[in-house]
């Protein structure tokens, strides 16, 4: 049963690309991937008026909810690319 709990979490993350968003560094990237395109309105909208946990699903001001406010943070950064966290690798 763990086995099939773990493997489930795991095909979650490849469908929705569910990583936590850094807020702090990439206002409006809702999948974590540095980038505010059309993937993080799809992740927000599949998940528009549900509870979650912060910065999950694509509630990208933590707010533990799903909203047009989380919309309109994706819209106004749309296009920003991020640095990850560290920087780019130099090799
Ligand atoms: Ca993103
Ligand atoms: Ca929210």
């Amino acid at each position: 049963m763990k086995t099939i709990v773990i493997a489930f979490a795991f095909a979650a993350i490849g469908i929705y690309g569910i990583a936590k968003a850094a807020p702090q560094t990439c206002p409006g990237d809702a999948n974590g991937d540095n980038v505010v395109n059309i993937l993080d309105f799809s992740l927000t909208v599949s998940h528009l008026y549900q509870g979650t946990a912060p910065y999950q699903y694509g509630d990208v001001n933590g707010d533990m909810i799903v909203t047009q406010a989380d919309l309109d943070i994706e819209a106004a950064n749309y296009g920003r690319v991020c640095l990850p966290v560290g920087g780019l690798a130099t090799d």
